[in-house]
Order: structure tokens, then sequence, then C-alpha cells
């Protein structure tokens, strides 16, 4: 049988269980990433392993989130993310490098190679012929210590991609389509594999658009062949040595199969405040802009880079608009400034930031009150670009700079004249933003400043579970939701008391008063309850005020990871219907539920309130269920677990 790019990979990494859909697997994990929002949580836990070296081919700690430096936390967690580093063999990326995806896609991306990162964008890569995926902090560092990652053997659908895209429409609108197609659900429990005659059309950086925005499915990863385009890639980036060429057999099998013809998408965008809520740009009846971003981890490669250049050249920004760019690397930006596109982009009136995530995570350019934003990114929750009641709206770098220039909502075919953008056929390669880790580990000491606090750890899993439900929320709450970014409250991610304080901040502002009143408690949710990040914290921080069970109509997967891996028992309604029995404030009861999960049998949750019994399931492998009954993977791993 011919084995789709998904098989291949997967099966040259099996560790353990069978490849067939649904069943749980455990991989090697060949290279890791970290960044510096999640990497001080990752390093303190891989410290805690005890081991003298990271066990992968190659692991790279990035700083590019949590790049403003208002006070001294930030700049402490840079300090002891770089010391870490040397200690154990990770290479760092320095602040200004650039973005985690986009320089490890440049820099250290190989075909066919599993690379697990503490960010969900990390699918980035699969642009190059990798299986990415994103996860929590915790199970990077355990991959980093050389342990497995376990995984549902995901079931493969192939995008079937013919024709090629028109002048104003993008890989963006590719992934804006299948969003369209799929929505925010759609990715859950799948790989996106890319395939048929209109790959070739697409370049590297192109493919990492759209393998970047299928986090936003949901999707276990996104990823591309291997072919001619990505030797091309590589050779300009001096690493042609790791090319190799991967693509599906003939006669691979998907579960489905959605065609795309490139050469039939129009511009679109995302509307707020949701990445599936798309709609075609000309459909957009007249709105005004009151800002525009062109950047992160999606869009910030040279083309995006050029592009915007081409098309703000001899042009002014609109008066109302205030419009940042923002380069993706060092490398980027240092081929821009080369080549003079710098030039035209500073000569338009906008403003260019480091290379960083920037305003992609609220990270400054908070837009005005109820201000309209424009951005070229990946994420459109509620509040994340730091404003509250701000609408933003994701479209192509194209689809920005109409914007930038008209001051409205605007169709970039409007703009008549293409410019075409001709890439160097080679560019600067200098590396000084990376640092290796030293020969002499033993010399380094590592530096941690009061910003960090310790890790808390939770307890063995009581017998019976009882308590309040603090909280019921409807369907798709997002991590930005649960734990909130942005300038203010990222400096708080090493230091989990702290950071608790926040915990449903913005959606509900007496939630953490209610849990520490009620001693912790449980959430009830809807259906995809934890879609977007990965960030931990939005697991360990609930658990540090006493969050002890979740219960969903379904969770998003990286969460339900997370939940599981702090000791968070996390269930699903028997009969999604069963969501209307139970209230916020309704007291709930699971007697003998850490045997219960133990033996496997049927769960019943007890609403004490209402004085219904509610049936409920757990997908938990018994790993998993262990974890859980110990507190979490840490508690799991010191007694002997694996
Ligand atoms: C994001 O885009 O939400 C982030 C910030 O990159 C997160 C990681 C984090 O919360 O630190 C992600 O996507 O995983
Ligand atoms: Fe950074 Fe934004 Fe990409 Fe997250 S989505 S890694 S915040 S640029």
């Amino acid at each position: 049988m011919g084995l789709n790019i998904t098989q291949k990979i997967i099966s040259a990494h099996l560790i353990d269980g069978r490849m067939e859909e649904g069943e749980d697997i455990a991989i090697r994990i060949d290279q890791t990433l970290t960044q510096d929002a999640t990497g001080t949580m990752a390093y303190l836990q891989f410290e805690a392993l005890g081991l003298k070296k990271v066990k992968t081919d190659l692991s790279v700690s990035y700083i590019d989130h949590n790049m403003l430096q208002s006070g001294f936390e930030n700049a402490d967690d840079h300090r002891y993310l770089q010391s870490v580093a040397a200690k154990y063999g990770v290479h760092f990326s320095r602040p200004g490098n650039g973005i985690c995806h986009q320089v490890h896609l440049e820099r250290f991306g190989v075909p066919g190679k599993t690379l697990l990162g503490s960010d969900s964008h990390t699918p980035t890569s699969g642009g190059i012929g990798m299986m990415a995926m994103g996860a929590g902090g915790l199970d990077v560092a355990v991959a980093m210590g050389g342990g497995a990652f376990y995984l549902k053997m995901p079931e493969v659908v192939k995008i079937q991609l013919t024709g090629k895209l028109q002048n104003f429409v993008t890989a963006k609108d590719v992934i804006l389509e299948v969003l369209r197609v799929l929505t925010v659900k759609g990715g859950l429990g799948r790989v996106v594999e890319y395939g048929g005659p209109g790959v070739k059309s697409l370049s590297v950086p192109q493919r990492a658009t759209i393998t970047n925005m299928g986090a936003e499915l949901g999707a276990t990863t996104s990823i591309f062949p291997s072919d001619e385009k990505t030797k091309e890639f590589m050779k300009l980036q001096k690493r042609a040595k790791n090319w190799s060429p991967l693509e599906a057999d003939e006669g691979a099998k998907y579960s489905k199969v959605i065609k795309i013809d490139l050469s039939k998408l129009e511009p679109l965008l995302a509307k707020p405040h949701s990445p599936d809520s798309i709609s075609k740009v000309k459909s957009i009846k007249r709105t005004k802009v009151d800002q525009v971003c062109v950047g992160s981890c999606t869009n910030s490669s040279l083309y995006d880079l050029m592009i915007t250049a081409a098309l703000l050249k001899g042009k002014k920004i609109h008066p109302d608009v205030s419009c940042t760019i923002t380069p993706g690397s060092k490398q980027v930006f240092e081929a821009i400034a080369a080549n003079g596109a710098l030039t035209d982009i500073i000569s338009s009136g906008a403003r260019i930031l480091e290379s960083g995530c920037g305003p992609c995570i609220g990270m400054g350019q908070a837009p005005s009150s109820g201000a309209v934003s424009v951005r070229s990114f990946n994420r459109n929750f509620p509040g994340r670009s730091g404003t509250k009641d701000a609408q933003v709206y994701l479209a192509s770098p194209e689809t920005c700079v109409a914007a930038a220039l008209t001051g409205y909502i605007t169709d970039p075919r409007e703009l008549k004249k293409f410019p075409r953008v001709v890439l160097p056929k080679s560019i600067k390669i200098d590396d000084a933003g990376i640092i290796p880790p030293t020969d002499n580990p033993t010399k380094v000491t590592v530096l941690r400043g009061p910003n960090i606090a310790p890790l808390p750890i939770n307890k063995g899993m009581s017998s019976t579970l009882e308590g309040e439900v603090l909280l019921k929320t409807g369907d798709n709450i997002t991590t930005d939701h649960i734990m909130p970014a942005g300038a203010k409250v990222l400096p708080l991610r090493s230091n989990i008391p702290k950071i608790a304080e926040y915990v449903y901040f913005q959606h509900d502002p007496g939630f953490v008063t209610r849990a520490k009143e009620k001693n912790g408690g449980f959430i009830v949710g809807g259906e995809n309850y934890g879609q977007g990040s990965s960030r931990e914290h939005a697991a360990l921080a609930p658990m540090y005020l006493g969050l002890k069970m979740v219960l969903t109509k379904s969770f998003a997967r990286i969460h339900l990871a997370n939940l599981i891996n702090f000791g968070i028992l996390p269930l699903n309604f028997a009969n999604p219907d069963d969501y209307d029995k139970i209230d916020q404030g309704d007291i709930l009861k699971l007697p003998m539920v850490s045997d219960i999960i133990a033996t496997g049998a049927d769960l019943t949750v007890k609403n004490i309130t209402k004085g219904v019994d509610i049936p409920v399931t757990y997908s938990l492998t018994p790993r998993q269920v262990s974890i859980v009954r110990a507190g979490g993977l840490l508690n799991y791993t010191r007694g002997g677990g694996r």
C-alpha cells in the first residue's frame, strides 16, 4: 500500500503503538524549539529532569515574544534562557534575530525530520516537509530529555492543489479558504497534507504561510512535500546538503480530499473575531481602517516584505491609518535594508518594528478604542490585540497594504498595477544572532532573576472530587480567553502565582476571586475548548487556583494535553445536550472518580444542586490516567513513569 507523507515520517520515528487512525502512538523527536514566553517554564521543567544535556539532534531557544523590556522581568528571563541554553547544549537565538518559526524554517528545518515546539505555530516548518508540531512546554522538555512524544495517530486529509495563484491572490488566501471549508475545529485529530500539481507553483515561504495558519484549524500539523522548490530554498539558505526529496506514494490513502483550484481563488479575509469567519475582501462593505500591521510568523518572509515595499513604493500611508511593518527575521531585515526595499517602506510613512512577534501577541501597538485593525497575522481572538473592543481582520500583506493606502478595507486588485517582485538569487547568511552551545558547560552558571518563581507542583488526585462550577463557557473558548497575553501579562510567564491573577481576566474578571473563595472547583465548556496557543499557563495557572476538572463537549488538542500534564481531569459529556443540565454555581460531585478512571469503568457526574446524574466520557490512555491520578506529568515521571 502506498504511504502518504505523514505516514512515512511517523513510521520512520515510531517508538510505540500501531499506525492506525486514532491509535495511541509514541514518536521520536529530532528537533525542538522553544520561545521565551513558554521557554522559561520548559527549561525549569527540563532542569527538574536532572539531565546533563539535551538528547535531541538539535534544540533551539528563541527570544521573540517578550521583547519589550519595560521592567526587569523579560530581561531577567532572557538572561536565564541564554545561560540555561549554554549549559544544556541548546542553540540560543538572540532577541532581534527573529520570530522562532521564520528563523527555524530558514536556518534549521530539515525535510523528513520531526520537530516539537512549545508554540502552536511550529507547523510552519511543515512548509519544508518536516513533521512539525506544537505542544506544551512540559512535553517539549521531555522531548529535549530524549523522551517520546505521545499522540493519537492522526487521520490525514489531503488538500489537492491545482492551477496557479493570480496576481494579488496569495498563500494567505489559500489557508483562509481552507479555514472557510474546515473551520477552526476541522483539523482536530488530523494532519493536513498538501499535494497535487499546484504545489510546485508555491515557494517554501508561501507553503510555510499555509502550514503556519493550519494551527488555526486545530490540526495536529500541516505538511508539504519536499521537492525542487524546497531544494531551491535550502540552497538559498546554503543548506542544500540538508535537503532530501519527500512525497506521498502513488495510491497513498487519505481520509478526505479537498480540491482547491488556486487560479479560482480571490483575496479573502477573516472578520472579527475568529480566523474562520471568512469573507471575500470585495464583499466587505465600505469599512474605515485605523490600523494596519504586516508581519508575524504567518507573513513576514522576504517575499512578503518585498511585495509590501513594492506596493508602498512612491506612495504614502493614509493619514488616518497607523501602519506597522515587521520583518520576520534578521535575515529578512538585512536583505530589505541591502536592496532598498526598507527605504520604500520608511518613506511611505509606515513604522518599522524590530523582528519579533510584537503586535501579534499584544506586545505593543494595541489599537485605539473600537479601532478596525487589518493584520497579516493568524489570530483575531477578542482582546488579543491588547484592546478589548478592537475589530481585527486577518488578510494577506497585499490586502493590508491596500487598506493602509486607501484607509478602507479594499480589494488589493483595485491597486491595479501588480509589481513583479524578483527575489535575489543569493542572500547574505549571517548567523551572528544565533549563539551555539558552549564547549565548556561546567563553567556556565544558570542565572535566575527574581521574576522566576519555583514551579508549583500539584498534589495527587483525591479519590472523590466535589466542588462548584466556577465558570460555564460557550463554544470555541481560546487560550487567550483563559490566560491572556499582552505586554502587561506576558512578563509574568515565569511566575505562576503572579500570572494566576489574570486567569479569565478579560472574559470574566470575577473568576480568580471566585476560584480562591471556593477553594478551586470545576469549569464547564462547549465545543473546541482551549483552541489556539500552546501556552501551558492556561492549564498551570488554573491548576494553581485549584481547578480540578474541566467538562466540555470537546477539547482542542494541545490544551487537552496540557490539562493532563498538570493533573486536571478532562471529561466530555456523553450526551452533548446534557450541557444544559449544568449551570455556573452548581455543586458537582464525582464519587470515587480516581478509582473509576483507573479501571476504565463508566463515569457519572452528580449535579448535587439540580439532583441529576450526567454520564460523561474520558478518552484517556492508561498512561494519561496514571498522569492525572499522580497530579501531573512531573509527579508521574518522578514516580518512575515514563
Ligand atoms: C500565540 O500565538 O498565541 C503564541 C503566543 O505564540 C502562543 C504561545 C504562547 O502563548 O506563548 C502559541 O501560539 O502557542
Ligand atoms: Fe509570535 Fe504571533 Fe507567531 Fe504566536 S502567532 S509565534 S505570537 S508571531
